[in-house]
């Protein structure tokens, strides 16, 4: 049975993106956004949690003093996100996306755009960073507040996972060149607390400045076709090839014992 409507389906399959509405329930959502913020608070008083490209600082106007908190693998610091990646009503709309009954997971990462000052990511695909074979991997972005135009929404270029893996710069954290995919001509994906926006690896996007007076806070969730290998071995993670939804059809006894 299909999460998305065929409407729906075409209008991912002809974009590369689609934003789903109240996915994640209020109740749910208020209990992710605290877990994250206390989360990032504890891991503040041991490391430094600022995740903003250097590219955005040089590239982006307005960046050169913003940050971004973020956490990697979260699962690994609070069960909450463990829950939350095997949200039925999540995995059943990422499956029909990928087209497979079986998700598998690459990694999350967690961020929080602080208030006033939030870092902006330029324009990028994630395709270059983990490249697979058959292009079936997906991000997942779950929201936890809501995330209007001036808290740094995400935009995405309609269509553009069709362009297959385009020439980044690597400097920086890899974009694309700022003068060809400046931020503002991409389409800006409001949205509120509980939406999850999905989009493939190959759509170009990237997010603007928080210059709100809240933050925005955010989980990227990546996931895969397991039955689509790596096309170089690179970005493995603590976690990596957990089962979301379905089997792994390719798995070996390995571990078993
Ligand atoms: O959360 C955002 O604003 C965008 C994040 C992003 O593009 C990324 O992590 O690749």
């Amino acid at each position: 049975m299909l999460a998305l409507t065929p409407e729906e389906l075409a209008f991912y399959n002809e974009n590369g993106y689609i934003l789903m509405k109240g996915l994640i329930n209020p109740e749910e959502t208020a209990h992710y956004r605290a877990e994250a913020h206390s989360l990032i608070e504890r891991l503040s008083a041991q490391t430094n949690v600022d995740a903003t490209w250097g590219s955005a600082r040089s590239g982006v106007a307005g960046a050169e003093n913003t940050r971004i908190m973020h956490c990697h693998n979260v699962q690994f610091f609070s069960a909450c996100y463990t829950k939350l990646l095997v949200n039925d009503r999540l995995t059943a709309v990422a499956s029909d996306i990928i087209g497979s009954p079986n998700v598998q997971l690459h990694h999350t990462k967690m961020f929080i755009k602080p208030p006033e000052k939030g870092s902006p990511f330029p324009m990028h695909q994630d395709a270059p960073y983990f490249p697979h074979d058959r292009h079936s991997m997906i991000a997942a972005i779950c929201h936890f507040d809501d995330a209007p135009e001036e808290k740094g929404c995400v935009r995405v270029v309609p269509g553009s996972h069709k362009l297959g893996i385009l020439e980044h710069s690597r400097e920086g954290g890899w974009h694309l060149p700022f003068d060809q995919y400046p931020l503002s001509s991409a389409v800006a994906c409001e949205a509120k607390a509980g939406d999850v926006l999905f989009f493939n690896y190959l759509t170009i996007h990237g997010s603007g400045i928080n210059v709100s007076k809240e933050a925005r806070t955010t989980l990227l969730i990546q996931m895969r076709d397991p039955e689509d290998p790596p096309s170089i071995k690179t970005h493995e993670s603590r976690g990596q090839g957990m089962m979301l939804r379905g089997i792994d059809p390719l798995s070996t006894p390995r571990g078993v014992e």
